[in-house]
């Protein structure tokens, strides 16, 4: 039987009282709520602390407005393959929309009791150039919050006017944690924020280069967007009506430079992180292994007609290329984290990308292209290129990217394209119709790709080939020429 969600009772949070504010999140999107949020809970169960976190939304209200009335409680539904299992999530004690309430969040930022905050809020929310990791100055929110320090729109302007409070107020900074998937996050938010703090005040951003703390991090688990349906299925299940559940594969991973403000931070270490001293070699791996498989799933599984990732790897031409794209293209690439054998790894990877429970969509992955393929695709194109080793799997997969901008399916469909280059590289798509002059055109967005990659010699015309295969002959047969 199916109930109306409305119709059973609203979840409510467990009883009992409530540790004080440790830590402000940014980008209350269903990833942190299964991730990083989950972990802070076992840590204060294991180890207390007052460790509560207060989300952030910049401008949507929808997160806090589902959140709101059930108290910030929320459930986490493991889907694993054989079946699922549930848990209420009391970690997040409010919310703030920052566009609404902007005095409340910086008041917060300079809160002696707060010392963590922690993003999420995608490749685009730095206001980074994604080739190069420096700040945009040009983007909009940049340039309004070069104009407005005291009143901030992004991400990056909030942390650098929390800061500044904080110094103003003689106390220590905050620790900033970036959760997204970029590699070098911490060096990268840390670009940004002294960039951006220099413009407005460089005492400020000396005090920052100085006393701050920005520890990188990789984060991992899937998880695909909730959608109306889970939300009424669990309703049907449990009897109780969650207007923000999350579901999640069981696997998890979270490797964290152990690296705070005055050590201040939970007890990671107790809900199973992996606290480093360098995570680089396991951000590569991730990033490349799993985050550039998913995008080539994306585009090329999208275009073959495929909704989710389980059914893009049922398919036996897609699954050999991703195959083949482990082995021959992106292992090599990699040095090895410590105690880990990467065949093993892209071998359980596999194995995730087939759980029929998680419906992870292609169209949601495929979003934001120009600001994922720079650390997911094309940092490993260029350096298999250098190398002399094979990089056709690598260029079919920019090559399809480009095919997918071009907002048109192999059935003639138009493509819903979510980017924030949309436009313009709709554009450029559409004042080129010819395969080798639409290459050389998006070649010369260097947002997106390094001079050295869009010079090195023979890529323009892999590339072209690429997609005059896709486009004459369909995904399908230009996957199946790179893994036979
Ligand atoms: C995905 C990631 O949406 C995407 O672009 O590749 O969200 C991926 O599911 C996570 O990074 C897994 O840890």
């Amino acid at each position: 039987m199916h109930v109306k969600p409305q119709s059973v009772p609203r979840l409510t949070r467990p009883t009992g009282p409530r540790p004080g504010i440790g830590i402000v999140h940014f980008g209350l999107g269903a990833f942190f709520r299964a991730h990083v949020g989950i972990y802070v809970d076992e840590a204060m169960t294991a180890s207390g602390g007052d460790w509560g976190v207060v989300g952030v939304s910049l401008v949507r209200p929808d997160q806090r407005d589902r959140l709101a009335p059930q108290d910030f409680a929320y459930t986490a539904v493991e889907l694993g393959p054989e079946g699922e299992t549930t848990r209420i999530v009391d970690v997040v004690q409010d919310v703030i929309v920052a566009r609404e309430n902007p005095a409340r969040l910086l008041d917060l930022l300079a809160d002696p009791g707060l010392r963590i905050v922690t993003l999420t809020v995608t490749e685009k929310g730095y206001c980074h150039e994604p080739a190069t990791g420096a700040l945009n100055r040009t983007h909009p929110d940049i340039v309004h919050d070069l104009a407005h320090p005291d009143a901030p729109r992004s991400a990056p302007g909030y942390l650098v006017r929390g800061l500044a409070r904080r110094r103003a107020a003689g106390l220590p900074p905050f620790t900033v944690l970036t959760c997204d998937n970029l590699p070098q996050n911490g060096r990268m938010v840390r670009g940004v924020v002294l960039e951006l703090a220099h413009l407005i005040d460089p005492a400020l951003a000396d005090w920052i280069e100085g006393e701050g703390r920005f520890p990188a991090t990789m984060v991992d688990r899937i998880v695909p967007a909730t959608s109306a349906g889970d939300i009424e299925r669990l309703a049907t299940r449990t009897g109780v009506y969650d207007a923000a559940p999350v579901l999640h594969e069981p696997f998890r991973q979270w490797g964290v430079e152990d690296d705070f403000v005055g050590h201040a931070r939970p007890d990671f270490a107790a809900a199973g992180v992996e606290m480093v001293a360098d995570v680089t070699p396991f951000e590569d791996m991730k990033l490349r292994c799993l985050n550039g498989t998913h995008s080539a799933l994306a585009y090329l599984g999208y275009l073959s007609g495929h909704e989710t990732i389980a059914e893009a790897v049922a398919d036996p031409v897609l699954a050999r290329f991703i195959r083949h794209l482990w082995t021959a293209e992106i292992v090599p690439s990699l040095q090895a984290p410590p105690n880990v054998d990467l065949a093993a790894y892209t071998e359980a990877l596999f194995a995730r990308y087939t759980n029929p429970a998680i419906r992870h969509r292609t169209w949601q992955i495929a979003m934001d292209g120009s600001q994922k393929l720079p650390q997911r695709i094309l940092a490993t194109l260029a350096e298999n290129l250098v190398a002399g080793r094979d990089a056709r799997g690598l260029t079919l997969v920019v090559a399809a990217w480009i095919r997918y901008i071009g907002g048109v399916d192999e059935t003639g469909a138009a493509i819903d394209v979510r980017d924030p280059m949309a436009e313009r590289l709709r554009a450029l798509s559409e004042a080129n119709p010819d395969a080798q002059a639409k290459v050389t055109a998006f070649l010369g967005l260097r947002e997106v790709f390094p001079k050295a990659l869009a010079d090195t010699p023979t890529f323009a015309a892999d590339l072209a080939r690429a997609l005059a295969t896709l486009e004459e002959h369909g995904a399908q047969v230009a996957v199946a020429k790179v893994a036979p």
